[in-house]
């Protein structure tokens, strides 16, 4: 049964992903992941957080790119590019497999079990869940207008500064059986919020219906981690967001935007506020980029849940 429940997004989120799957054996993981960045792209269903997440637990993601599979060879893309197809959202020959299967698929099966199969024929020996099979799309308000998040991310490359996010569909989405199942197993001890960005990556699961009164109900420890280091995002606009809506990239501005969700707060020794906030702050090296560095934080993050724990007996 699931001891512990991870929240993550995409590239950030994954390397903690990577490093708690390295501490825990799979029967005591759930990796819950947004599924707001999905979209249809040339017919095909694109779950860019899961496959991160995957190909990451996996070991054969590109960690120069920190999307799609390490060594990949991009022939499709060519010839896309010679009939004239779009060819701004990057997909490469293996990861092409993955889209294609899971899009034939999807047809018959719901996005949970797909993943399920997918997944382990990879080699992920974790639970890796969608955090809904109902279609959820972020949104991103911009002063260019309404784009969806793909657009805004990867063709505009995040220019646009944000106004609001909208995660079209949310009301209407179900959690999926796993989500719910893991967060009320009976042996559940703590939930991560993983390093992602948490306007747009974390938010959507958080923002799924009645999942928040959930976590409030299930009184073990929420511990959120920074995606921050000196106050600056290490990949991707997250920084940027959270300014746009009126929060500061720092230990207390993550504190007021999880608020009143979180328990503890693990951030990098840069970000570590200057006097003690309502919540017990873990200051330590956030920078992770390679599996040691993962499973080391993440052993840090299970043993500080472990603290809170503690102080609540
Ligand atoms: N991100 C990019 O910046 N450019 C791309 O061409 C691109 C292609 C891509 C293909 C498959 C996939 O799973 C992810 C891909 N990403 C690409 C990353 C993706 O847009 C982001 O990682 C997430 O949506 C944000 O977390």
């Amino acid at each position: 049964m699931t001891r512990i429940l991870a929240l993550a997004g995409g590239v950030g989120g994954a390397k903690l992903a990577y490093g708690l799957a390295a501490r825990l054996d799979p029967a005591a993981l759930t990796i819950v992941v947004n599924t707001g960045d999905d979209f249809d792209h040339l017919g095909l269903r694109i779950c860019p957080d899961l496959d991160t997440v995957a190909y990451t637990l996996a070991g054969l993601n590109d960690r120069e790119r920190g999307w799609g599979l390490d060594g990949e060879s991009w022939t499709f893309l060519a010839a896309l590019e010679r009939l004239g197809g779009e060819t701004w959202f990057g997909l490469g020959d293996g990861d092409l497999a993955m889209h294609v299967l899971r899009t034939c698929r999807l047809r018959t099966e719901r996005l949970s079990k797909v993943i399920s199969d997918l997944f382990a024929r990879l080699g992920v020996a974790h639970r890796v869940v969608p955090m809904s099979d109902d279609p959820v799309r972020t949104m991103v308000l911009t002063d260019e207008g309404l784009l969806a998040f793909q657009n805004y991310f990867v063709r505009r490359h995040c220019a646009p500064s944000l106004r609001a996010v909208r995660f079209e569909g949310i009301e209407a989405a179900a959690a999926s059986p796993e989500f719910i199942e893991a967060l009320e197993g009976p042996e559940l001890e703590a939930i991560v919020i993983c390093p992602s960005n948490p306007i747009l990556s974390i938010a959507p699961i958080l923002g799924l219906p009645g999942i928040g009164e959930r976590l409030r109900a299930r009184r073990v420890p929420v511990v959120a981690v920074s995606p921050f280091v000196g106050g600056a995002a290490l990949k991707g606009p997250a920084a940027r967001n959270l300014r746009d809506l009126g929060f500061e990239p720092t230990a207390e501005g993550l504190l007021r935007y999880y608020a009143p969700l979180i328990d503890g707060l693990v951030v990098d020794r840069s970000d570590a506020p200057g006097e003690a906030l309502d919540i017990p702050v873990f200051a330590t090296d956030i920078l992770i980029p390679d599996p040691v560095a993962q499973a080391r934080l993440a052993g840090e993050v299970l043993a500080f849940t472990g603290r809170l724990r503690a102080d609540r007996s």
